[in-house]
């Protein structure tokens, strides 16, 4: 096929085949005690009551001033919710939660190590830890209302502490992923300006302590190299009193959170009220290109989305004890650990480590141990553990009502075992489909009331109407087996306000391709791009493919293509890099790095390490490649473009489709030779593919 006739073929034009699956119903004992059991709840939430239906959420929370305009669209597609309410997101989780249940576990931590006490912490707890550190952070560090202040914190109850200390404080957090390195953190305190950095000097990952602060020197040198300078670094300690990192503490800069906190105690800190429109935090993912997008989420409509979908979605009743497997530090736990269950008043589990160690009976020793009956987390994980144990949970006397699965598509079957065996046959399932840009969930079935179907996430959510889109914009239809891109046809109160100092980019990722009119003031004329490619069945039911952008998802992490290729390439010896992904058992996707040498150098297994060191050290453990291939030259179009799908395929034992539009053909052989067989001698020949995991392996990095 020519180069012209390529382009013509869209993905929408491409026929998606997959057998269908069958229906599963929700078990009467959930649906007699189900938040959203009754079917005029989709009447409430129709078309024709947008955006007015979002009042049900918002009157969740508690607010200090009710607002005059539920949306304001005279700015698209900057929308605005609740114009002119105020509210403060901290009382709303906590202050208002002391009247009735001061008493009540709020959070419950459990570390790593088995033999470690497990910490509970009350709403009465949790609110003079809040105001503590708000104290500190206030009158110690001088913040104020809209300063930034970015946390690259592990998962423990400090982290949530911090996050409300800075909701009471009017105060923008930007949490920075505790595995990510401190490279790809200075980046983030660099982008947001943040004056302080919040870390921990170890936590506890497969049972071993991680030095934790050393990477907050790595992030202050990487922050001043790009011009900003922080003033103070708060280390929060693993083990109050014992300093646990081999890192110096710098003096002046660097201070013990648990020693400053002394002159703070009982300190208690008014809460600010807050626009509905202020921003409450910064979230940072991976776009097409290097610089990272800090998706700005607003504190009003956020926290009515994350409540409101947390009580009919997640089925969250204040009794609940409600795990959430997540780290915080991805937008997943933001929403349904710590504000979406709190606004709820629930007890909200949090997990310091990995679920496999010591083995993989963990995570349901400890859900039989706490009474968990919600329970929340990706596929990624739960592959892991049917992999290493899937006879685990019969052993355990445990009872979940409902669970999640978020971040990835999940195979029909790996749900199955999700659903049989760890939901016991009597758990339902809500397969979550949405991003760090929305706040909350946009595909997913309401739990009681919509049958499940194993690999679909189900139809939009309450107040969401999704539409698939080819190319042209041309609506392709339910049950015409087609893809296309899925987006959003209305604004929504959790999706996120603007990136980070990017306005222009903003509108240019998720609003140009489709916008009708951009004088527009009307929101029907500003859909909202995802970035996935779907499939809609003849029931409504969505199936999301993956990115249809250069964004690889490992295990739930969204990694860029270009920061991958802009990490390899710091290593002197690269002259060019390529980064695809490869099919993977567990993480659903791992990262494949194909580099070319600068000339007269010779491949070496030295070279394949520097350059994986190089992504561990930018960007983070996650991002490491599974393989780096050294090869002689890229295969590129007549104008000088990687073709990335060809080493794609090359790397995934798939069609690699059409090479005669190459420059350099006769590469692709050379380089398919080496890749394969070495692929064959280290038994890492990928299992068949589905017609789909093709497709978006051939589709990868089309647009170039
Ligand atoms: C919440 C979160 C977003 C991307 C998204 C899509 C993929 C998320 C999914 C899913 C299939 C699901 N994704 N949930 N794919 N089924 N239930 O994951 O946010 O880290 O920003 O990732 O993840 O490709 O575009 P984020």
């Amino acid at each position: 096929m020519a180069d012209a006739e390529e382009a013509q073929v869209s993905e929408a034009q491409i026929a998606v085949h997959w057998r269908e699956e069958e229906y599963y119903e929700p078990p009467a004992s959930f649906v007699a005690q189900a938040n959203a059991a009754d079917p005029a709840i989709f009447e409430r939430f129709s078309e024709e009551r947008f955006p007015e239906c979002f009042k049900e959420y918002a009157d969740l929370l508690t607010w200090d001033a009710q607002w005059h305009t539920t949306l304001d669209t005279s700015k698209p597609p900057f929308w605005k919710w609740f114009v002119g309410g105020r509210l403060n997101a901290c009382v709303n989780c906590v202050d208002r939660h002391l009247a009735t249940s001061a008493d009540k576990l709020a959070l419950i931590w459990v570390p790593e190590p088995e033999d470690e006490v497990t910490k509970e912490i009350s709403y009465q707890e949790l609110y003079t830890r809040i105001n503590e550190f708000a104290a500190l952070l206030r009158d110690f560090c001088g913040v104020e209302v809209g300063d930034r202040v970015t946390f690259h914190l592990p998962m423990l109850p400090e982290l949530p502490v911090s996050m409300l200390a800075c909701a009471r404080l009017g105060v923008i957090h930007s949490e920075v992923f505790g595995g990510f390195s401190g490279a790809a953190c200075g980046e983030r305190i660099a982008d947001s300006e943040s004056r302080i950095l919040v870390t921990m000097d170890a936590y506890y990952r497969n049972g071993e302590l991680i030095d934790h602060k050393a990477k907050a020197d790595e992030a202050l040198a990487r922050a001043r190299e790009l011009g900003v300078e922080v003033d103070k670094v708060l280390v929060w300690r693993r083990h109050p009193g014992e300093y646990r990192s081999q890192s110096p503490m710098v003096d002046g800069r660097d201070f013990f959170v648990d020693e400053l906190l002394e002159d703070h105690r009982d300190k208690t800190v008014e809460p600010v009220s807050m626009p509905a429109e202020a921003p409450l935090f910064l979230m940072y993912t991976s776009g097409t290109t290097g610089r990272p997008k800090g998706c700005q989420h607003s504190t009003g409509g956020y926290l009515a989305y994350v409540a409101g979908t947390s009580k009919y979605y997640q089925d969250i009743h204040p009794e609940d004890t409600y795990w959430c497997f997540a780290d915080i530090g991805w937008i997943t736990g933001h929403s349904y650990i710590v504000y979406g269950p709190l606004a709820l008043g629930t007890t909200s589990v949090i997990y310091e480590g990995v679920p496999t160690y010591p083995d993989a009976g963990r995570p349901w020793r400890i859900a039989e141990r706490l009474g968990a009956n919600i329970f929340h987390t990706a596929p990624t994980t739960i592959r892991m553990l049917r992999k290493l144990g899937p006879d685990e949970p019969k052993k355990h006397d445990y009872r979940f009502k409902h669970m999640t699965t978020v971040g990835e598509p999940i195979e029909p079957d790996v749900w199955r075992w999700y659903h049989d065996v760890v939901g016991k046959g009597e758990a339902v399932i809500v397969d979550t489909w949405w991003q760090t840009e929305n706040g909350g969930f946009l595909g997913s079935t309401l739990p009681a009331l919509q049958p499940m179907k194993p690999g679909s996430c189900g139809p939009g959510v309450l107040g969401i109407y999704p539409v698939i889109y080819d190319e042209e914009g041309e609506v392709i239809e339910a049950g015409s087996g087609k893809a296309g891109n899925i987006c959003i046809r209305n604004p929504w109160p959790g999706i996120f306000q603007t990136i980070w100092g990017q306005p222009e980019r903003f509108v240019e990722i998720y609003y140009e391709k489709y916008c009708r009119d951009k004088q527009s003031t009307d929101w029907r004329d500003w859909p909202y791009f995802a970035g996935d490619g779907a499939v809609q069945a003849a029931d409504g039911y969505f199936r999301i493919l993956g990115r249809v952008d250069d964004v690889i998802n490992v295990a739930g992490h969204r990694l860029g293509t270009k920061e991958l290729e802009s990490a390899s390439i710091t290593v002197e010896e690269i002259a060019e890099a390529a980064a695809v992904p490869v099919v993977d058992e567990l993480r659903g996707r791992a990262v494949e790095m194909y580099v070319s040498l600068k000339p007269g150098l010779a491949p070496s297994p030295e070279i394949e390490q520097k350059v994986a060191k190089a992504i561990e050290t930018e960007i983070g453990k996650i991002a490491r490649p599974k393989n780096v291939w050294i090869v002689p030259d890229m295969p590129k179009t007549r104008s000088g473009k990687i073709m990335r799908r060809v080493i794609a395929g090359i790397s995934n034992f798939t069609d690699v489709g059409d090479v005669s539009t190459l420059a350099n053909p006769e590469i692709v052989d050379d380089i398919r030779h080496h890749v394969q067989s070495e692929k064959l001698a280290r038994n890492e020949v990928p299992r068949e593919l589905s017609p789909q995991e093709q497709e978006e392996i051939a589709a990868f990095g089309r647009d170039e």
